[in-house]
């Protein structure tokens, strides 16, 4: 019997999505590199539809045709070289599939290659991590659309169900890079929300005191309302783990956790294209530069001996109310981060001719992935409406949103300054708020510099057309 598609790349992540695809009733071909790996799998899982191969040849000789093939391995030139690979041994029509984290660039490029060859290419993100993969992840996949319908079938029944309606966290979404590009979005936004998450706790924590313990109690009721999500929930569930292999069992973990943010990159792959394409997305680019100076350890420690704080006090005010604002300024903020990364999806998807359907995209995350949260239902519905909206921030819901928490985030962004503690994320968001919603900017006078120093001529206010005011002459 031949397998229904073959996986390669036996890590943790192609493990995972092999026993997956498996579990719902699939055979799957292995192969990996290092064959010790396809064994070990093998070994484990002895009584599995798995057909596993040492060799690539061997490995394509085990699969149905049209040949569907999954890639997991490392991003970049691992990928090509299994391409290279590959591309000798398939015929016109078999589907390959780049399941990896890589950059839509690449895509575009593998896909441009591939173009020719009659070999369809789907680049696909995935998210969710390891336990996502073996039990259902959210799947972004991108290409051929007669491509995706040829593995929809399998793609489908491996996915996370939304728990809303139970529908699969997988749709076509659209041709080309359109679904490591959304992948990549996906993950900046992921940065967003765990920065202003972990700006919540540092104001709890470092301006009004809090002990872990009631912040731990704060973010699981937090859990219960609007902003339900999985990043949340973990939070609360870390906020109340002791220590383990330490001296004293009784510490909250993260007091015992350096306080260096690492990256992979993808938050500056999406800060990076949002420059390209000129979409302001300051949320999401201030995530990454707070890892980037969180990285800076020895540094700031050094720094924090020679720079001095804020001197006097902050008026706390009443403690519930604080606790009320400071969530009001997480949802709010987090509702600008979003807005924010869906302007940079449309402006892409209108660059590319991607034809992204914006509330689909929303839906497909509810459940598998890293940014899973009921709040996502709101785009939905949002687009849903409007398919054309320009911004999120001009749906009625954020709109009242917007309007009812501003004055929260106001205050608990001044409060943070005022205490000499750090809330880039925050800040960013009333800054983005109070841009978008202002008439007028005064990039009036940067016009009159610019033309001042290198004549580059304006625009009027009263009239068309370009001119350059004689600043060299006396008036
Ligand atoms: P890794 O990213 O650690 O990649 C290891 C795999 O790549 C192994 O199977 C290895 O084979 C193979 N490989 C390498 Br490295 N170079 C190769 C080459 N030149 N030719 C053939 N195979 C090669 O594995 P992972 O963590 O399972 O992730 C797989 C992909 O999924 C990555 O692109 C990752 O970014 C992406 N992803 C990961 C997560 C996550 O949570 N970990 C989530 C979503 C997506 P070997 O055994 O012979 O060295």
């Amino acid at each position: 019997k031949l397998a229904n598609i073959g996986v390669v790349g036996m890590a943790v992540m192609g493990k995972n999505l092999a026993l997956n695809i498996e579990s719902r009733g699939f055979t799957v071909g292995i192969y990996n590199r290092t064959a010790a790996k396809t064994d070990e799998v093998m070994k484990d899982h002895s009584e599995k539809k798995l057909i596993p191969s040492h060799t690539i040849e061997e490995f394509v000789d085990s699969l149905e045709k049209p040949r569907r093939i999954l890639m997991m391995v490392k991003a970049g030139k691992p990928t090509d070289a299994v391409i290279d690979e590959l591309l000798p041994l398939l015929d016109k029509g078999d589907v390959l599939i780049d399941g990896g984290n890589t950059n839509f660039h690449d895509t575009m490029a593998r896909n441009a290659r591939l173009d020719k060859s009659g070999i369809n290419f789907i680049g696909m993100g995935v998210s969710g991590g390891e336990l996502g993969a073996l039990q259902g992840p959210s799947l972004m996949p991108g290409g051929q659309k007669e491509a995706y319908d040829l593995v929809a079938p399998i793609l489908e029944q491996i996915s996370a169900k939304a728990p809303q309606d139970g529908k699969s966290c997988v749709a076509y979404i659209g041709p080309n890079g359109a679904g490591h590009y959304v992948k990549m979005i996906h993950n900046g936004i992921e940065y967003g929300d765990e920065e202003l998450i972990d700006e919540s706790y540092n104001i709890m924590r470092n301006v009004a005191g809090f002990s872990v313990d009631e912040m731990a109690g704060i973010f699981k009721e937090w859990n219960k309302g609007e902003l339900d999500s999985y990043l949340i929930e973990i939070t609360a569930d870390i906020l109340t783990r002791k220590d383990d292999i330490g001296d004293d069992k009784s510490k909250p973990i993260v007091d015992m956790i350096l306080d260096r943010g690492n990256n992979k990159g993808t938050g500056k792959w999406s800060s990076e294209d949002a420059l390209d394409i000129q979409v302001p997305q300051s949320v999401i680019t201030e995530a990454v530069y707070a890892r980037y100076i969180s990285m800076m350890k020895n540094e700031r420690v050094e720094a924090s001996k020679q720079l001095p704080a804020p001197k006097g006090n902050v008026e706390l005010g009443e403690k519930k109310v604080l606790i009320e604002k400071i969530r009001q300024a997480l949802f709010f903020s987090k509702l600008m981060s979003y807005a924010q990364g869906f302007e940079q999806l449309r402006i892409a998807s209108d660059k590319n001719d991607w034809n992204l359907k914006f509330g689909e995209l929303a839906q497909i995350w509810r459940a598998g992935c890293i940014i899973r949260a009921r709040f996502l239902q709101n785009i939905t519905d949002a687009f849903d409406k409007k398919p054309d909206l320009t911004n999120l921030l001009l749906d009625d819901y954020f709109k009242d949103i917007a309007a009812k928490y501003q004055e929260s985030v106001r205050d608990v962004v001044a409060l943070a300054v005022k205490a000499g503690v750090p809330v880039p994320g925050f800040s960013a968001a009333i800054t983005y708020y109070d841009s978008y919603r202002a008439e007028v900017l005064p990039a009036n006078l940067l016009q009159a510099q610019r033309d001042y120093f290198g004549a580059h001529t304006y625009e009027r206010t009263d009239r068309e057309g370009n001119f350059h005011y004689p600043w060299y002459e006396e008036q």
